[in-house]
């Protein structure tokens, strides 16, 4: 193993702004908005405040599942948040204290609700409009424990290994030593449940499948980090026939494009505003022109 570096932490930790890495910009040790910024508006009844990482992911294949099944409640404006500062907007902060996309406000009823973390924005649409979340008994149970092992393993994934192997301004073996044998370890646990079940849930896809596809599948698919070889992603068979079953979604293809700002130019869509937007909007489409306000 390579010798770690030589750091006695000291007896109070103190903030070098300058030790920050890649992320030296927007990580700091205090929460709170740090300017006035008003988040825009649009005229349906859900404003999604986002960006197609996994985790925005989630909820735009989420609401494309939703419109799909026939949910016209489920009409969506998605606005670009982006991450280099938008975050830490005052609007922003209204919408989501913890200052991460992405922010769901349900303006549906007489009385907005705000809504944040992933995963509670996708059991309160699931909760919504009834669907994609089963109503009773073991595969409800399922569904549910499926989706919190998602929100809490892709730390691991995403804050542990894909920081340290990917961002961080050296590598350190022990770090991406201990976070790859726990990502292979959660790629394991997934390909054991997908042996004998189609969808994490059971025979149904569901709320849990949208969770982990993003982060799960995106890994599998080599798409993040460049970690597939590294992890041999390929030898979780029954990942893989998961991971490509849900790709083959249109709802899941048009979904990981919105709020999109990287990339092939066809899929980006960087603000989706209107179920026609993926057919006139996408980068390759309106190149670099800004997108078009939703009319209100
Ligand atoms: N547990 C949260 C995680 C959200 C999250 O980490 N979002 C990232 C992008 S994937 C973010 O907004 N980062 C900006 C920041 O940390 O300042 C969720 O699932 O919604």
């Amino acid at each position: 193993m390579t010798e770690p570096s030589a750091y006695t932490p000291p007896k109070v930790w103190t903030w070098n702004k300058e030790n920050g890495g890649q992320f030296a910009s927007i990580n700091r040790p205090i929460a709170g908005p740090t300017h006035d910024e008003e988040l825009p508006i649009g005229r349906h009844p859900l404003q999604l405040y986002s960006l197609a990482t996994p985790n925005g992911v989630k909820v735009t294949v989420m609401l494309e599942e939703l419109l799909a099944l026939g949910h016209r409640g489920a009409e969506y404006d998605a606005w670009l948040i982006k991450i280099d500062g938008n975050q830490f907007g005052s609007g922003f902060v209204e919408v989501n204290p913890n200052s991460k996309i992405p922010a769901l406000m349900d303006r549906s009823g007489p009385t907005p609700i705000r809504v944040f973390e992933s995963g509670s924005i996708l059991l309160h649409l699931a909760e919504k409009f009834g669907a994609l979340l089963p109503a009773s008994g073991q595969a409800r149970a399922e569904c549910l424990s499926w989706l919190f092992w998602q929100m809490g393993s892709a730390p691991y994934l995403g804050g542990g290994f894909g920081h340290f192997y990917a961002y961080a301004p050296t590598k350190i073996e022990y770090a991406i030593d201990r976070f790859a044998m726990e990502v292979k370890r959660q790629l394991d646990v997934l390909n054991r449940r997908l042996a004998d079940h189609e969808y994490l849930a059971g025979d149904q896809y569901t709320i849990a499948d949208i969770a982990v596809w993003p982060w799960y599948g995106g890994l599998a698919q080599g798409l993040l980090y460049g970690a597939g070889e590294f992890l041999n992603v390929q030898e979780y068979a029954n990942v893989q026939r998961w991971t490509n079953a849900i790709a083959k979604r249109p709802a899941a293809q048009r979904g990981r494009i919105v709020n999109r700002t990287w990339g092939e130019p066809s899929s980006q869509l960087h603000e989706r505003h209107d179920a026609s937007d993926f057919d006139t909007k996408t980068q390759d489409k309106i190149g670099d022109k800004i997108p078009e306000p939703a009319k209100v």
